[in-house]
């Protein structure tokens, strides 16, 4: 067949709604769209164990260890899931480790900024999961199989997480007034951020267009961004507690709420590598990396000695 006609074949099955697997044709920047796209969202999970693993060794209750430890774990299998799906796109995962060692490769802004209570955690959980599972949700109907596959298992286990933050959220905010205090402040520095996630607005967003006509994202990141609002502001209500934005009201037109934008220029930076904790996660990460050097060497030395075995 001559490209016209695998093009044909591929458009025909986005059309349809069928996956594109990873022995099919595809079109290169298709290929290369989705290497960039589930490499970072891999990085994300990866790095993203960081800011709640701060936080295990001084959780204030063994249940509560247990639960957060549990979880870390489970963010750590989504980026092996992840980097597995991209892996499939034709790129190697030294390539794709190595970039994010490097300081080339994207992750999410949210894993920049630092955890400074208990109640962060809690935060995470309710906000940084439930902001994921929003993105997420429309990327289990993704056109590429295998990221299509993970995304299930992943959401699955987001949801989870996304309640146990909102769990220990409430404990705080239905607590003390000092622990209230604490998801004030946890909300008051997570809000924002938080928002970022979903990307910068539509009319910046370069990436949107291709992603969309191909099926990869099926909303954009203005839609979500207010779908997330919409869903959040009843849970800080039911809370007693506040959304750290003073332009924030119910627009009965658009049966949603207006809210102030995000700072754009704090979000590109972060982006560039300069917010908080970028030098820090990517200092830990390359820590963990070297340290965890004679485990690759044990596996592979393991690995190779295996058909010996079997064909004695
Ligand atoms: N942070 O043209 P767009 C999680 C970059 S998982 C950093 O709109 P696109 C689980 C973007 O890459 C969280 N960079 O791009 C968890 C692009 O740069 P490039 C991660 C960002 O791809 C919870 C440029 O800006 N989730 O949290 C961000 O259409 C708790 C222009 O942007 C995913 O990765 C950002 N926030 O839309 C783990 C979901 N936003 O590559 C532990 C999959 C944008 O051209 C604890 N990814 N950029 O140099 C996506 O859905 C999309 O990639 C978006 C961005 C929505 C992130």
């Amino acid at each position: 067949m001559d490209t016209a006609k695998f093009e044909e074949v591929f458009e025909a099955k986005l059309a349809k709604n069928d996956f594109i697997e990873p022995k099919d044709w595809m079109p290169e920047n298709y290929r290369k769209h989705l290497i960039r796209q589930v490499s970072q969202h891999a990085h994300s999970e990866i790095v993203g164990m960081l800011p709640e693993g701060n936080w295990i060794t001084r959780a204030p209750s063994l249940r509560a260890k247990l639960v957060l430890l549990a979880k870390v774990q489970d963010e750590g299998g989504h980026g092996l899931y992840l980097y597995t799906a991209a892996e499939s796109l034709g790129i190697s995962r030294d390539e794709m480790l190595n970039a994010l060692l490097t300081g080339k490769a994207k992750y999410s802004s949210i894993f920049n900024y630092p955890t400074l209570t208990w109640a962060d955690i809690g935060a995470i959980g309710w906000l940084v999961d439930g902001a994921a599972i929003m993105n997420q949700v429309m990327l289990q109907r993704s056109s590429y199989g295998p990221y299509s596959r993970a995304m299930v298992r992943i959401c699955k286990e987001e949801s989870f997480h996304q309640r146990q933050g909102y769990e220990s959220i409430t404990h705080l905010a239905f607590g003390t007034p000092e622990q209230k205090a604490m998801a004030q402040d946890a909300l008051n520095r997570w809000w924002f951020p938080t928002l970022m996630m979903f990307g910068p607005p539509d009319r910046e967003s370069p990436n949107s267009e291709n992603a969309l006509k191909w099926r990869i994202k099926r909303e954009t990141n203005d839609q979500l961004r207010q779908r997330f609002v919409n869903q959040t502001v009843k849970q800080v209500e039911y809370l007693g507690l506040t959304v750290p934005d003073k332009h924030l009201k119910w627009n009965e037109a658009k049966q949603g709420y207006d809210f102030s934008e995000p700072d754009w220029d704090e979000f590109k930076n972060v982006i560039k590598g300069n917010g908080i904790c970028n030098k820090e996660r990517l200092a830990s990460r390359n820590k963990a990396h070297s340290e965890g050097a004679w485990v690759r060497a044990a596996a592979e030395a393991y690995g190779k000695k295996q058909p010996e075995k079997e064909a004695a």
